[in-house]
This record gives C-alpha cells, sequence and structure tokens, in this order.
C-alpha cells in the first residue's frame, strides 16, 4: 500500500490539531504507523487518499450497519438539504423518530434528541440524580460512555487503548462520586451498594461491551442488575450507543428481554450524522425540562438534516427484520471462520462474537471483563493490525475496540477478510 499522501496529510494536521486527529482512537498510536486518510467510502469499501481500497470492518465505529453512503440515506440528506440545514425550532420529523424510537426500543417511552453519545450518557446520568435525588452512580471498569468527566474513571475504548483510563483534569470532586466495579460481577455491585446505601442513583453500563473488545454478559447478570435496581430504587442505563439497533432493532436489551429504566443510544441513530439520543420511563424522563426541573439544551438536537438521515436508517432497520438474520450470518461466518484458521494453525487465541459485533484476542485467556482483556499482548495485535492493513483489510486501530460489520459484506468479501486473517496469522506466528 502506497500511502504518500496520507503522510503529507498526517504531518501537516499535527500542526493544527492535537495529534492529528479529531477522537484519539482514529491514531494509530497503539499499532504503530501513521493514520491514513479516508477520501470516500462506498458499501463495504473505504479509499484512503492515495487511492487503496480497504475492505473496511469499523464502519464509522458502528453506523454504517449497512455499508457507507447508502442511496437511501444519500437521497433524504439531499431532500432535507433543500428546505435548509437549521432552525433552532421544532419539526415535524422529529415527532416521527422519537415516535419510532418509543416503538423500537424497549425502555423508551420518552426520547431526547442529543448530538452525540456522550451527550446522551452524561445527560441520562443528571436525570437519574434528579429523578432519585442522589449523588452517586456505578460504572463497569473498563466501560466506556463517552468523554464526560464523571465517565473517564477506569473509562474503556481510547482511554485505555491511549494509556489513560483515568484522564487528566477530572477533579477529584467529581470521581468521587463514581463508584466502579468489574463487569459480570454481581458480587461487586452488592458490596458497593452496602457500603454507599441510599446514596447511588444510577448503575449505568454497555450491557454487552464494545470498549474493551467485545465481552458478553455471563448467564443471569443483566437480569440480577435488574432485580438489584428494583430492590434497591436504582435507575439502570443502559449505554446502547454501540448495541442499539445494531444487536437487534431493540438493541441488547430486546435481545436479552432485560429492560433497563433508560437507554442512551448513537451511532446507528443518526445514519452516519451526528445523532444521540436518552430515553426511558415517563416518569424519568418527564423530569426533564422544560416538562422538569433537570436542564439539557441543544442548538443542533434534532437537527433536520441529521433526522432525516436517522430516521430513514432506523425506518429501514424497524421495516427489515431481516436484516438482523443476515448480519448474525455474517458474524457467525467471520467469527467461527477466525475460530478454524486459530485451530488450523494451532494457535489458541480467543474469539469473542455476538451478532455483528467481534473481537480477536491475542491471549488464550476467556475474556470477560477488564482485567482479563487487559492480558492480552497488545504488541501481537499491532502486528496483527499491520499486516491486515497491507492485505486491504481495515480493523480498528486497537485491541480494545469492537469490530463492527454491515450486511455490505458479500460472501467474496467475506473469503477474503478469512483469508486475509489466515495469512496475516501465518505471517506473524509461523
Ligand atoms: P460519542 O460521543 O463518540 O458519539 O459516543 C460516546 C460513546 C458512548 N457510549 C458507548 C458505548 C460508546 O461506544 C461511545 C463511543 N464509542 C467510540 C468507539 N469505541 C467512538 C469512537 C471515537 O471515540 O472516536
Amino acid at each position: 500500500m502506497q500511502i504518500t499522501n496520507s503522510k503529507t496529510l498526517f504531518e501537516k494536521a499535527k500542526n493544527f490539531i492535537p495529534g492529528g486527529v479529531n477522537s484519539p482512537v482514529r491514531a494509530f498510536k497503539a499499532v504503530g504507523g501513521d493514520p491514513i486518510f479516508i477520501k470516500k467510502a462506498e458499501g463495504a469499501h473505504i479509499y484512503d487518499e492515495d487511492g487503496n481500497a480497504y475492505i473496511e470492518l469499523i464502519n464509522s465505529w458502528g453506523p454504517m450497519i449497512l455499508g457507507h453512503n447508502h442511496s437511501m440515506i444519500r437521497e433524504a440528506v439531499i431532500k432535507a438539504m433543500e428546505n435548509g440545514t437549521s432552525f433552532g425550532a421544532p419539526t415535524a420529523r422529529e415527532v416521527e423518530i422519537a415516535e419510532l424510537i418509543t416503538s423500537m426500543v424497549p425502555s423508551v417511552e420518552k426520547v431526547r434528541m442529543v448530538n452525540s453519545g456522550t451527550e446522551a450518557t452524561m445527560s441520562a446520568i443528571r436525570v437519574a440524580r434528579g429523578f432519585t435525588g442522589r449523588d452517586k452512580f456505578i460504572k463497569m471498569e473498563g466501560h466506556y460512555h463517552g468523554h464526560g468527566d464523571s465517565f473517564l474513571i477506569s473509562a474503556g475504548s481510547g482511554a485505555i487503548t491511549m494509556g489513560n483510563p483515568d484522564s487528566p483534569g477530572v477533579t477529584k470532586g467529581t470521581a468521587k462520586d463514581t463508584l466502579l466495579a468489574p463487569y459480570n460481577n454481581l458480587e461487586a455491585i452488592e458490596t458497593l451498594i452496602a457500603a454507599n446505601k441510599n446514596e447511588i442513583a444510577a448503575i449505568i453500563l454497555e450491557p454487552v461491551p464494545g470498549n474493551m473488545g467485545l465481552v458478553t454478559p455471563q448467564k443471569g447478570y443483566l437480569e440480577g442488575l435488574r432485580k438489584i435496581c428494583d430492590d434497591e430504587g436504582i435507575v439502570l442505563i443502559f449505554d446502547e450507543v454501540m448495541t442499539g439497533f445494531r444487536l437487534a432493532k431493540g438493541g441488547a436489551q430486546e435481545l436479552f428481554g432485560v429492560t433497563p429504566d433508560m437507554s442512551t443510544l448513537g451511532k446507528i441513530i443518526g445514519g452516519g450524522l451526528p445523532v444521540g439520543a436518552y430515553g426511558g420511563k415517563k416518569e424519568i424522563m418527564e423530569f426533564v425540562s422544560p416538562a422538569g426541573p433537570v436542564y439539557q439544551a441543544g442548538t443542533l438536537s434534532g437537527n433536520p438534516i441529521a433526522m432525516a438521515a436517522g430516521h430513514t436508517m432506523l425506518t429501514y432497520l424497524n421495516e427489515h427484520p431481516e436484516v438482523y438474520t443476515q448480519l448474525n450470518q455474517i458474524g457467525g461466518t467471520i467469527a467461527n471462520g477466525i475460530k478454524d484458521i486459530l485451530v488450523k494453525l494451532g494457535l489458541n487465541y480467543t474469539v469473542n462474537h455476538l451478532g455483528s459485533m467481534y473481537s480477536l484476542f491475542f491471549t488464550d485467556k476467556e475474556i470477560y471483563d477488564f482485567e482479563s482483556a487487559k492480558h492480552s499482548d497488545t504488541v501481537l495485535f499491532g502486528k496483527y493490525f499491520q499486516s491486515m492493513l497491507q492485505k486491504g483489510i481495515y480493523l480498528a486501530p486497537s485491541q480494545f475496540e469492537s469490530l463492527f460489520l454491515s450486511t455490505a459484506l458479500t460472501n467474496d468479501l467475506i473469503d477474503q477478510i478469512l483469508d486475509a486473517n489466515e495469512a496475516s496469522l501465518k505471517e506473524i506466528f509461523q
């Protein structure tokens, strides 16, 4: 792969943008080399500034579930643009998408649109605190809920990738109200609750974490959290920014049949445009201004162009449940294909997979929480990443990220992905 133009652009970018990127996970810091600059994308492919084509398995970190530059999304955006780009006033499309989300996501009776997953989680915690009158909340080690101050404690995704899961700049005053527990561990939750009786407003988690690599909930875990929150009057928040509209049209809460009190949403919800949302039980959401006292606002919340893209995406997913059957087949073929390759090469690395999300961990240990995920050999991952990139497969440049598949992956492309995996793993280990 010739990457001259990307190199030139990256050198220039570093003069004007911190680290040359507008989001740390885009940097190749954890895997070596420089990031490639993308010029365009179509279907299952992205094309860099040097004309190299890649089969891509990030899909803009989740949104491109139907593949890039889908004609129905593009046409909806172009059509919406004819009426202007932003009014700062209510529009019919916002009512339509709110009604659609409440019909798709089991926990959501009322919903507020925002502009990112970070805004959604920050707002959800504030509302839970306002609703309960309590200050503390529990997050899981290694989970990532965006870059809001109170979440940057033992945070996954780019925070752990860059080696600062506890970010400087978060005050002790803020951090003291964030309690930490290992994922998949109900006993730790019960211990925290006993030590902070009637002080905990919420438990927030990724029901199926993707931000330490993909990890799945152990049997009874989500159900156990639901019961604890019912018993203790704690607001259970599922952060489904990644899993919402991906693992099922109603997200992980539909797939596992556990309904939280609130949900946060993002990524797919905007069809690739900047959209986040938080929602939940009517009695809780009625606390949100101007209906209630908890303030939250946004100049571009419910932006008409973003709503056009999001409404088109969600309408399609709502009306085509076969998409999830297809995604699950694609995910199963790739994940099981990689497992077969590992056996064939005599390698016992761990593959975690659920639906259209998967991760290959360079450790023989079972990965069920942050501590176990940290056993993975990130140097080996870097070699694997670079080898796959050279073979035209674009993976997330971090061991601590799930991959995201799209319906644009044809059988031929799946074969190419598996062939590249076999060749890269052979290269590294033989
Ligand atoms: P945004 O603010 O990036 O839209 O959403 C934050 C967020 C919240 N909750 C979960 C479960 C998330 O995965 C995210 C964002 N995910 C990362 C990828 N791990 C976005 C990519 C990036 O940071 O550039």
